[in-house]
């Protein structure tokens, strides 16, 4: 008889991607009804639905393992401390980080990145310095370096995109000079789905000396991530986008790069011994994690974390690549249909116009029809203006969807048009 292992071993691709698409009755979400009608939920993009496990990891802390880390000598804080930290090293597994100390807890991507830009940004950039970031960003990788630039008189520079919506290599190398302090890329387009070549554009921006952080906030649920292969220095994501609670998520940054770097808040937890006259701080990484942490987020995350690597990150990769060749065909088929962001490299993000008729009205209609969509600037207002638009309505897909569903988002888009145009 053969055992579990071994029939993991002789498992083709083809049996696990069709095991990544069988595991829609994982969330239990899933099977309500919106408006009398079976939810279609297409807004991925915006937050992932959660599995039974991470709903029931979470709840099983709060009934059972219910204690503050890092203080008690009691059992339950021994416990809680231990969940805390094995969900921290199922991170590092999950990004293949050399050392669980480069793994630090935030409350999303928004939080590491304002992290990196104010622990590594204020003592690394001056005036007269440079910011490269790319015109793909969502506000959060933006902002902070805004406010990092006009802190410091520094200056913030954009690689440009084509009408695809792939940025422009060589625009990028011309920007990279003496002055660049930091390049901020995201990895994959929320609002166009792009994927952008990181791991070229690391080595690009290395071979000048300059660090790079990656937001990657729309990657880690769709692809495999290795930080060490694409040899970034920061790579920032959030629980919520990949099945996970909202709340919690882990700024990566390299050892060396975290052990030069100030702490971005002060308080409990972050310290070795405080005076009045002189604070000696913790290790990495609690020198970046002052105060209680979400401590049943990052426990969610870890359990989050430990469903995906088991459904495997290629087998999901296919299914929503699947998913998306066949709602891009779809949607072409549509007249007055335009998609927005037509990369060679795409993850499964659809952002789309139809002639004459309000995004926002597309959103509404297609509501009432039980399926959810996300319509508006989507957090990526610059890059909007540069396709012209003033908002787009944007389907985004996980591997729990289906071609059903598809097909629902098709007859909505044509009642639409029906009743609008
Ligand atoms: N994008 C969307 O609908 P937080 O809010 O910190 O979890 O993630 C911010 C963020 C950063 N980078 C990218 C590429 C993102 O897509 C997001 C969140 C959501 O597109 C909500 S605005």
């Amino acid at each position: 008889m053969m055992h579990q292992t071994d029939q993991a071993v002789v498992q083709t691709d083809f049996e696990k991607i069709l095991a990544v698409a069988g595991c829609r009755h994982h969330f239990p979400l899933l099977r309500q009804r919106v408006n009398g009608k079976p939810l279609v939920y297409l807004d991925n993009a915006a937050t992932s639905q959660k599995p039974q496990v991470v709903i029931d990891a979470i709840l099983k802390f709060y009934q059972e393992e219910n204690s503050n880390i890092h203080r008690g000598v009691h059992a339950l804080s021994e416990r809680a401390t231990q969940l805390y930290e094995s969900a921290r090293d199922r991170a590092r597994e999950f990004i293949n980080a050399a050392e669980s100390k480069e793994i630090v807890y935030v409350r999303g991507t928004t939080e590491g990145i304002n992290l990196v830009a104010y622990s590594y940004g204020r003592p690394n950039v001056g005036a007269g310095d440079e910011v490269v970031i790319s015109a793909l960003e969502h506000h959060s990788n933006i902002v902070p370096w805004q406010i990092l630039c006009s802190e410091k008189g520094a200056r913030l520079r954009v690689i440009p995109v084509n009408d695809a919506g792939e940025l422009l290599l060589d625009e990028y190398e011309r920007l990279l000079n003496r002055r660049t302090k930091i390049v901020a890329l995201t990895h994959v387009s929320n609002a166009l789905g792009t994927i952008n070549p990181v791991r070229e554009m690391i080595a690009t921006a290395h071979s000048h000396g300059i660090p790079v952080l990656i937001d990657g906030a729309q990657a880690v649920p769709h692809m495999k991530v290795d930080v060490q292969d694409l040899d970034c220095d920061f790579y920032a994501f959030s629980a919520h986008k990949m099945f996970g609670p909202t709340g919690v998520g882990i700024l990566y940054g390299k050892s060396r790069m975290l052990e030069a770097m100030p702490p971005y808040q002060g308080g409990g937890d972050m310290i070795k011994s405080v005076t009045y006259e002189k604070t000696t701080y913790n290790d990495l990484p609690h020198k970046f994690e002052a105060g209680t942490p979400n401590i049943a987020g990052s426990i969610g995350l870890g359990a989050a974390i430990e469903y995906i690597m088991k459904l495997d990150m290629d087998a999901v990769a296919a299914v929503e690549h699947e998913l998306l060749e066949y709602a891009t065909s779809a949607l072409l088929s549509i007249p007055k249909v335009r998609i927005i962001g037509t990369a060679r490299h795409k993850a499964a993000v659809i952002s789309f116009t139809i002639d004459g008729i309000h995004p926002h009205d597309i959103g509404t209609i297609l509501d009432q029809e039980g399926i959810a969509i996300r319509t508006g600037h989507h957090c990526a207002q610059p890059l909007m203006q540069r396709f012209g638009l003033p908002a787009t309505a944007r389907a985004s897909f996980a591997f729990y969807n289906t071609k059903e569903e598809v097909d629902s988002l098709v007859r909505g888009i044509h009642k639409v048009i029906e009743v609008l145009g």
